[in-house]
């Protein structure tokens, strides 16, 4: 995992858009993000998921071949969104990037490969890329049902309760 100031350069969202600024990791404790380097190591991920009462996970490959409509679904994730819940993501093989909007709405790249185990907050906007490779096999994990509701940023999604909330406690901390 790295994490580092988007360069905000127009191209390709797949490169790396890396702007040479380091993020450091207290800056992304203090977004509520967690991270966890895990390589080859289920069993510690089915206890993360154990403890926070996930119930359900699927697994995706993200790749031109395996993923019927891939370009149009990239450009889907890309999309900035929140969710209503965590979001945990394990990296299986491959690699990507989630961008997730710091405290002056800058965006932060964070660098993810095999083993990392991320954890975003309810209501953080975030978006999502492969890289160049165009690979990634991910676990998603779900609290509940495997539902994937990604909600738009728009006028409804700022005063959405689960935004609120979460603007609440990052803007508590430091
Ligand atoms: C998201 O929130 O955009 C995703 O879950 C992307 C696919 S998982 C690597
Ligand atoms: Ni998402």
């Amino acid at each position: 995992m790295r994490a580092y100031w988007y360069d905000n350069l127009p191209g390709d969202q797949r490169l790396p858009h890396d702007s040479g600024r380091t993020v450091d990791p207290t800056y992304l404790t203090n977004l509520g993000i967690l991270h966890y380097e895990l390589p080859n190591d289920l069993d510690t991920v089915n206890r993360i998921a154990a403890e926070r009462a996930y119930k359900n996970r699927d697994e995706i490959e993200i790749s031109p071949s395996t993923l019927p409509g891939y370009e149009e679904k990239v450009k889907n994730f890309f999309a900035e969104h929140l969710h209503e819940d965590e979001e945990i993501r394990y990296i299986l093989a491959g690699g990507g990037y989630f961008d997730v909007r710091g405290k002056e709405d800058d965006w932060v790249r964070i660098r993810l490969e095999q083993g990392d185990l991320m954890i975003m907050p309810a209501g953080i906007y975030h978006r999502f890329t492969t890289d160049e490779q165009n690979y990634t096999k991910a676990i998603r994990l779900f609290k509940d049902e495997p539902k994937w509701t990604p909600i738009k940023r728009g006028e409804e999604s700022d005063v959405n309760e689960h935004r609120v909330e979460y603007l609440k406690a990052r803007d508590s901390v430091s």
